[in-house]
């Protein structure tokens, strides 16, 4: 039987569910979490469209099949291609060198060779389920190589890739063996979308300086020619129907019981991160621990909500990580914790959505101080959840600080300067910081998901010009 085609193709390193195996032995895929997922599946609901991705697993991949309408296309992974492709050479290569190299990135030559060939076999998947002419929608880090391979077999489509996490400097990108390779792979699609307008100027300037390309404003000339857009294009959430969940009766009553279970705390800080040494929660642990010495937070009356999704456990620094945050979150509750209270409730796990929005709901003050993020979508949830007189610390490192301008926003490095922010939106008047949150929710709603969806589409149906509507910057 031939495989059915599409005129829209998503690939990503995984598909939007992962595998559940319940203890009947039966199969049941659960949508899965991260940014990626959030922010595709409202965009995906109503179109027609294939999903090309790992399942996850390691092992031969399971049949395609479809789920909540659309049809996904299981990429397979030995147990050494999960090692070399996934775990060595996306996350622990090319993850670390583009956050600004947070942990030292580690390069071993059979990863990247790994690399390539899973990359092709993307390639050849996306390939055998794409319409003649169809759209083909590219995702992160993990396919870079993709565009080019793609375009050398299935010249007909248009190719178009997202960036979900920084493109970083020249000078740091430059360290990564065969660069060059990277930027050629990027440069076979039509249009290159970026989180914020530094990393698309960050890609365009390496190729400048390594490929020796053309570029004129946003427009790259590709070693074959072709013209290839590069432009920002930040990724939202889904706004209305966030907001709808937040403020709804079961919702804010949840988040008064949360309130209430705690020992109803005058002041409610929140984390929500996956457990990644980008999203600064030992930085974030250092002032609170610190503001609780110092004797600025009474540990009677404050609580710190950690939240933490497990994330890339069997890596080394995400191991030492864990250690060192579980380490700190003991230390602070051994120093400041009575029969009554609590300074900080660590979780390490994941929630249904609606708890999600009930705790950002529940919160008084969001502490997102990332080290680098490419946008952080948890700073988008707490505006879109959050009650009127909350306020948000936000890192000037994360994407969402270039459109978030009126959050509390700081330099997660400087503890000093962290701890000041922290107790400045603490004790802001109730009136600045619902000021402060009408601009913000403004700020969001006016580029919601679907906003960037569209943007995303029809830049890449104009590439290399600008779409309709949209001026030369
Ligand atoms: P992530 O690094 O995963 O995404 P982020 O943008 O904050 O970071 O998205 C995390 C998502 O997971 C949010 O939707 C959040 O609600 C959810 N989440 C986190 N912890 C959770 C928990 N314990 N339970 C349930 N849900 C939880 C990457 C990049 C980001 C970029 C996104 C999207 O690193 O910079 O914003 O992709 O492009």
């Amino acid at each position: 039987m031939t495989a059915p085609t599409f005129d829209l193709v998503i690939a990503a390193n995984r598909l939007p569910v992962d595998k559940e195996v319940a203890e009947d032995g039966s199969v049941e895929w659960r949508r899965s979490p991260g940014g990626l997922v959030t922010a595709m599946e409202s965009v995906m609901r109503g179109r027609e469209a294939a999903w090309i991705g790992w399942s996850g697993d390691a092992g031969d991949p399971p049949e395609p099949f479809e789920e909540n309408g659309m049809y996904l296309v299981p990429i397979g992974l030995t147990e050494d291609e999960v090692t070399n492709y996934y775990e060595g050479y996306s996350n622990d290569t090319l993850w670390p060198l583009y956050h600004d190299v947070i942990v030292p990135a580690t390069f071993r030559r059979r990863w990247r060779s790994s690399y390539e060939r899973i990359n092709q076999r993307f390639a050849e998947a996306v390939s055998e389920v794409a319409a003649q002419g169809a759209t083909v929608w590219l995702h992160d880090y993990q396919l870079q190589r993709v565009p080019a391979l793609l375009r050398a077999i299935r010249p007909d489509l248009r190719i178009g890739w997202f960036n979900h996490i920084p493109f970083p400097p020249v000078e740091i990108f430059m360290q990564l063996p065969g660069r060059e390779t990277l930027l050629e792979g990027l440069l076979g699609a039509d249009f290159l979308g970026f989180q914020v307008r530094a990393d698309a100027a960050n890609f365009r300037e390496a190729c400048r300086r390594l490929l020796h390309s053309t570029v004129k404003g946003e427009v790259v000339t590709a070693p074959d020619g072709r013209r290839v857009r590069a432009a920002a294009v930040p990724i939202s959430i889904d706004v209305e129907e966030l907001r709808a969940l937040a403020t709804s009766p079961e919702t804010l009553q949840r988040a008064k019981e949360i309130r209430a279970e705690m020992g109803d705390p005058e002041v409610l800080l929140l984390g929500v991160d996956r457990l990644d040494y980008t999203k600064g929660i030992r930085h974030r642990l250092k002032a609170y621990g610190e503001l609780l010495a110092d004797g600025r937070l009474d540990p009677h009356k404050t609580r710190l909500v950690q939240i933490a999704t497990p994330s890339r456990e069997r890596l080394q620094a995400y191991r030492v990580l864990r250690g060192q945050i579980e380490q700190t979150v003991g230390r602070i509750n051994g120093d400041h914790a009575d029969f009554e209270d609590t300074p900080v409730l660590y979780m390490r796990r994941s929630f249904p959505k609606e708890e999600m929005a009930a705790i950002y709901a529940a919160a008084d003050v969001a502490l997102v101080t990332p080290l680098r993020d490419g946008m952080n979508l948890v700073a988008k949830e707490f505006v879109t959840c959050a009650r009127d007189d909350a306020a948000l610390v936000l890192s000037e490192f994360a994407g969402a600080a270039g459109e978030l301008k009126r959050a509390y926003l700081c330099n997660p490095h400087d503890v000093d300067r962290l701890k000041q922010t922290i107790t400045a939106a603490i004790s802001a008047p109730i009136d600045e910081r619902r000021k402060r949150m009408r601009a913000m929710r403004r700020a969001v709603l006016s580029n919601d998901v679907h906003h960037w969806a569209e943007a995303f589409l029809a830049s890449l149906q104009a590439a290399p010009e600008l779409p309709a509507g949209e001026t030369d910057r």
